[in-house]
Order: C-alpha cells, then structure tokens, then sequence
C-alpha cells in the first residue's frame, strides 16, 4: 500500500492506540521517549501527510518548510504553544489539541498541589525521611487553612473552572478569578466564582492558581511586582507553563518570606529546574504530569488519534476532527465541538 498516506507519531504513546493509526496510514511511530531536534523534527515530518506531537516538539515554519504533503498536526494536549498555529494556518495545515478529556483530571492535581503547599505535605515528608522527627510538637510545620479561604484563578477555562468548582463545593471556599472577559452568569453561579481585575486577585487570594495559557503576552505575568502584591501568607500553584512566572523572582519572593510557598508542576526551561527553587522547602515541584492518570493520557491519545485520523479524511468523522484549534480548518474560522 505504498499510496496510503505516512503519519509520524513523535513520542511513544500506547501501543493499542497509536496501532488504530496503522488502519489508515503508513505509520512511523517512536518506541522510546526521544528529545528531537528541530532538525530532527524538520527531517521526520518530510514526506508525512501527517503527525502526532507533544509540547517536546516545536513545530514552526522551520519544521514544516520542507513537508510540502503535511496536512494535519494532532498535538497531546491541551496546551498548544509550541505550535507556531499561525505558520500552520498559512500552510492550510489542520491543527488540533486535546480539550476537555483532560480537564478534571488536570483540576484534581491543581488542587492537590495547592494542598500540599499550604499544609507543607511534601516538606513534612522530606523532614519525616530525614529522621527530624524526635518528638511531636504542637507547633511543628503550621501551615494554612484551605477550607473557607479565598481562592484566586488567573485564567477561568475548562480547568480553571474545575478548580472552582472543587473549591467552592468542596471547602468552602471563596472563589475569584481573573480572565479576559466575565463568563457567563451561569458558569459564575456554578463555579460560585466573582470576576475580579488582575491586582484584586493577587491581593484578596490565599491560595492562587495559574491556569491560562501560554503566550508571549502571558510570559511572566507573575513577576516581582505581581508577587509584591500578594498576602505573604498565600500560596501560589502553577499547573499551566513555566514561563509564566518568572522563577528569579519567585525564587526571591519564597526565600525572603515574601510569599508563603509555591506549588510548581511546570518550569520554563523543564526539564531542568533552577537550583535555587531545588534548595527551598517552601516549594513543592513536580515534574509536568498534571494530566497525568492512566485513564486521562488514554483518553489524551484516543483524541489525538481521533483528529488525525479525521483531518486527514479517514474514518467516521473525515473532514470534521473532534477538537480542531480555531482556525485551522480551511473555510472554516472557529473552533468545532
Ligand atoms: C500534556 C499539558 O501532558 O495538556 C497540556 O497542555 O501540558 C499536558 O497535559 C502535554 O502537553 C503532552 O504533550
């Protein structure tokens, strides 16, 4: 079947899932986690009709240059800036990401984090290991409440509005958050959760929980001025992009007290990590795996498959991927659900 056309599948995914793939295409899949170059990447999406990429592939005008048979790009994720979408557009290339089937999953781990870093949970263990427990104390590693605290939400999308949701119904909490726009009253009332500007909610928040997109505009949005502004009691949790905070200053503001701790499951240059968050104990850090459940990244890779295999016009919904990025369907300017 030499005319069928070629998808690359950039990083090993499951076995069973990426396999549905070979129904249609010519499959060149990866059996081991692979750091590509760009190179790399350029090389492998040549003579593809297609691929299946994570945020470890950047895919831009230098990648997709040279594969003039490239219709359709499946990221695994939600997240899409390592996309250049509008290098994509411009080549009628169709774009897709993996929306919703990731969303309470994703919540779950925002929450968990936020909990760790207000009652000191990681911290206490690491204490616990290093045999420093002698004796109980009363007031040994006093942390904050998180029932009937003030939760902030900078960016109130799908997940953010899990989050709320969890906070409002399940402790009480009072929820504000910031976005470009007010939602709706209804998502308001669900969430149980006020629309406030940017520097009310750095105030007014205990815990604060960064769930928007990345994005040149977005870079650094909690900076020292922003972290300036927040309770030195508060927690600040970050299940989003690394780049939106800038971790100097972060690394200062958790070093001098400034703020209380920080919750990081995201970094800008990740995988490493800047030591000087690694030496604190007022940080909780782990490695990018917000979405990270068994079921979620299956659900994550069925998705990608599922757009693939659409947007190169196979299967039952040929032509109409599940979950397009806007704009990317030629004819066709919003997103599809
Ligand atoms: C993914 C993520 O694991 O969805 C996102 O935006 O960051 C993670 O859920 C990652 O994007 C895989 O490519």
């Amino acid at each position: 079947a030499a005319s069928r056309p070629r998808v690359w599948v950039s990083q090993p995914l499951f076995d069973d899932i990426v396999a549905r793939l070979g129904e249609h295409f010519e499959v060149g899949a990866t059996a081991q986690v692979t750091v590509w170059s760009p190179a790399q990447v350029a090389a492998k999406l040549r003579g593809c009709d297609g691929a299946v990429v994570t945020l470890n592939e950047r895919i831009g005008t230098a990648e997709i240059v040279q594969a003039s048979s490239l219709r359709a790009i499946a990221n695994v994720g939600v997240g899409y800036d390592n996309l250049d979408v509008e290098a994509l557009r411009a080549r009628g290339i169709v774009a897709s990401n993996t929306p919703d089937v990731l969303t309470e999953t994703t919540a779950d781990m925002g929450f968990a984090l936020l909990m760790a870093a207000a009652r000191r949970i990681t911290e206490g263990e690491r204490w616990l290991r290093d045999g420093r427990w002698t004796q109980w104390s009363f007031d040994t590693l006093l942390g904050s409440d998180v029932h009937g605290s003030t939760l902030g939400i900078l960016g109130m999308g799908r997940i953010g509005q899990a989050i709320a949701r969890r906070g409002a119904h399940g402790f009480g909490m009072r929820v504000l958050y910031h976005n470009r726009s007010r939602l709706p009253e209804r998502i308001e009332r669900n969430s149980r959760a006020a629309r406030v500007d940017f520097d009310t909610l750095l105030r007014e928040s205990d815990h604060l929980v960064l769930v928007l997109p990345y994005s040149p505009a977005t870079r650094h949005v909690i900076d020292s001025t922003a972290l300036a502004k927040m309770k030195p009691t508060a927690t600040l949790t970050n299940i989003a992009r690394g780049g939106l905070i800038d971790e100097a200053a972060l690394a200062d503001a958790l070093a001098s007290g400034r703020l209380a701790s920080a919750a990081l499951d995201v970094f800008e240059g990740e995988p490493a990590v800047d030591p000087r968050l690694l030496a604190l104990d007022n940080v909780v850090l782990t490695p990018h795996v917000g979405s990270a459940s068994l079921a979620t990244r299956r659900a994550m890779a069925e998705l990608a498959v599922d757009n693939l295999v659409a947007a190169l016009g196979h299967g039952p919904r040929a032509g109409d991927p599940p979950t397009p990025i806007a704009g990317t369907i030629p004819g066709k300017d919003t997103a599809k659900r």
